[in-house]
């Protein structure tokens, strides 16, 4: 039985997925406790990528923020460990890669604030909403 607040959802942006960094990211996802309970290979389409961040569709940024996350394949991951949330947005660091902090994925693998190699949810209910946004619950294990 998983109780609320053990599973975050993560995805591996199309800049990483291009430059081979799909094994040293998910690497550190493991070493750092994390359990994968689900990941796939996948592309979006510029209005998938729309209707993910339809929270952000007010910024400066949503366009470029679309148009990127559409570009290639990605890796979108549900991670189960207690405290998920909270722990993972730690291991993958500041969205600015400038201010992201030594041993953090977006430390290592982020090129910009827009290409900074992964996202992580920022709440329990955004977890939720966005791991079934990929996954089905035959999918999760
Ligand atoms: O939760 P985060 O991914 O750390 O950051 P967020 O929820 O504030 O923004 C979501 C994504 O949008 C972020 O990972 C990259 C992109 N983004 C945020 N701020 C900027 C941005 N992209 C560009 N190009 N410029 C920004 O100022």
């Amino acid at each position: 039985f998983i109780m609320a607040g053990n599973r975050t959802f993560t995805m591996i942006k199309p800049h990483a997925v291009a430059d081979n960094h799909i094994g040293g990211i998910t690497a550190m996802i493991e070493a750092a406790g994390f359990r994968i309970v689900a990941m796939k290979k996948t592309q979006l389409s510029a209005a998938q990528a729309g209707k993910f961040y339809e929270v952000h569709k007010e910024r400066p940024f949503y366009g470029e923020l679309c148009e990127m996350m559409s570009s290639g394949p990605i890796v979108p991951m549900i991670l189960e460990k207690d405290n998920a949330v909270a722990d993972f947005r730690a291991l993958i660091g500041a969205t600015n890669p400038a201010n992201a902090e030594e041993g953090t994925i977006r430390k290592k693998y982020a090129k910009s604030m827009g290409e900074n190699a992964i996202h992580g949810s920022d709440s329990d209910e955004n977890a939720a909403i966005e791991g079934a946004f990929f996954f089905a619950s035959i999918e999760q294990y």
